[in-house]
């Protein structure tokens, strides 16, 4: 795989310090992806043209973050019919975040937005390697060792605990 398969875009530059995790997680992984800023309210014709060729250009999947009202992820959803995973981003402009959360939770029946949770950015990088996952055998091996690292630092925090003699559920 050299051409890119997930897009990450963002409303502005001002989310790339949470939505860089999405791409760290997707470089871990050796998965190819773009990432740029496409605004629904400051360059709305960007935005169209983005979610209208992104298929064509072979992309599978869409990581889309944006902060207050945060139009981008459920208005690329409305554009594309490939799958649109959505950040909510607490930002300048939040009150505290809800608003973002609800602004791409709450999308119209018809038009999902995978919704992760606010600045879940690297949530979005696993679940749009899963869903490329469910089709290519040698990302689905390297998401089954990363859920064997999860299970590891659990084990290693319970030896922790055990040393001091703490632990009394199995
Ligand atoms: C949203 O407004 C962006 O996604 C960003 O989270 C927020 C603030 O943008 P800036 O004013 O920092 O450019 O559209």
């Amino acid at each position: 795989m050299s051409k890119s398969v997930v897009g990450i875009i963002m409303g502005s530059q001002s989310d790339l310090k949470i939505m860089r995790e999405a791409a760290e997680f997707l470089e871990e992984l050796k998965i190819p992806f773009e990432l740029t800023v496409v605004s629904a309210h400051r360059t709305p014709q960007r935005m169209v043209e983005y979610a209208s060729a992104a298929r064509i250009r072979g992309l599978k999947v869409i990581v889309a973050g944006a902060g207050g009202a945060a139009h981008l992820p459920g208005m690329i959803a409305s554009l594309t019919s490939l799958p649109v995973i959505g950040v909510p981003i607490k930002s300048s402009n939040s009150i505290d975040g809800w608003d973002s959360v609800l602004s791409i939770l709450q999308m119209p029946s018809g038009v999902p937005v995978a919704t992760v949770a606010l600045n879940g950015a690297k949530n979005a990088g696993i679940l749009a390697a899963q869903i490329l996952g469910t089709e290519n055998k040698a990302i689905a091996k390297k998401l089954d060792a990363f859920k064997v690292s999860l299970r590891k630092k659990v084990e290693e925090s319970l030896e922790v605990i055990d040393k001091k003699g703490w632990r009394h559920a199995q």
